[in-house]
């Protein structure tokens, strides 16, 4: 197992909808190869990283909407990334629609993936917490329709184990429940990591508007120190389609502390060193589960 790897953001400047996915992709094999080129293991990229974040128009013609969906991983279009991850020895953890046909219909999930330094896929996560609403909402300037274009996902929150340390992964919302957080730490993750798209504007609580970056970063640290945990968040940001997305992608030591912020609104690549030792110094002592969690207490944040 490494005691420690080089961690990388591959922040996301805004994607416009004309933009091809072999335009997106080389951009994230640009993004890869720079941290490569930093000797990093492993590149965290942002949710839904292969489009526009197209949930914020609604749409009544399926196929239009299909089009923003991947029913293959790798595709021919997103194969390049792969073959980058294997020559260069770098993993990474990609979000994409994904859509699926099984029992003779079609299902939708905003999905992620863990992709090991050979370029194997080695484990897939669906997001779970699904924001925004599921028809036209007339007063908004855009809308924010998860709950239509996704199914809730049917993994879990699972852990897996890349290239010798513990992975687990959220999608965007995801992060600010606390619960995401320690299903994952329960499992031993010592790298919870993911991606967001995150407008600067919330119209049903526009008195927030000023708060994003802080309730990101507030998430992030909190769930990070709570579960004695290394985190990556990497962002899709700027002005995306009229769309402000939040920047500050990051990264976040198990201690809290913040180890790399991005800085501009663009395509960034951000690196710290990650050692896992420091997993340790959190849950051997302030969060020690085993010694310290009081579980029957705690029955009803899992009922419903
Ligand atoms: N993509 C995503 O999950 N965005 C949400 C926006 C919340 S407001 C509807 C987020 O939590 O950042």
């Amino acid at each position: 197992m490494p005691g420690k790897i080089i961690l990388a953001v591959g922040q996301l400047g805004p994607i416009a909808r004309s933009d091809s996915r072999e335009q997106v992709v080389k951009r994230l094999v640009d993004m890869l190869e720079e941290a490569a080129a930093r000797n990093s293991d492993f590149i965290v990229f942002p949710e839904l990283a292969l489009t526009t974040f197209f949930p914020r128009w609604y749409f009544t013609d399926e196929a239009e909407l299909d089009a923003f969906y991947e029913t293959e991983m790798p595709s021919p279009v997103t194969r390049p990334l792969f073959e980058a991850a294997a020559k260069h020895g770098v993993g990474f953890n990609l979000g994409f629609a994904e859509l699926v046909s099984e029992g003779g219909r079609k299902h939708r999930f905003n999905t992620s993936i863990a992709v090991d330094r050979t370029g194997r896929i080695i484990g897939k996560y669906r997001k779970i917490h699904l924001p925004g609403h599921k028809d036209y909402e007339d007063y908004r300037p855009f809308q924010h329709l998860e709950k239509r274009y996704f199914e809730t996902g049917n993994l879990g929150f699972p852990v897996y184990e890349v290239d010798g340390f513990k992975m687990g992964m959220f999608i965007c919302n995801d992060r600010r429940w606390p619960e995401t957080w320690r299903v994952m730490g329960l499992k031993g993750a010592e790298l919870i990591c993911g991606g967001y798209n995150t407008p600067l504007h919330n119209p049903p609580v526009p008195q927030h508007d000023q708060l994003s970056s802080f309730h990101h970063l507030l998430s992030m640290q909190a769930g990070a120190y709570q579960n004695g945990a290394w985190t990556a968040g990497a962002g899709k940001v700027g002005v995306e389609e009229g769309c402000m997305l939040l920047g500050h992608s990051c990264i976040v030591a198990p201690t809290g502390e913040l180890a790399a912020l991005t800085n501009t609104l663009e395509d960034e690549v951000i690196t710290a060193a990650a050692d896992f030792a420091r997993c340790r110094e959190i849950r051997e002592n302030i969060f020690n589960f085993e010694q310290h969690r009081e579980p029957q207490e705690y029955g009803l944040i899992a009922t419903v």
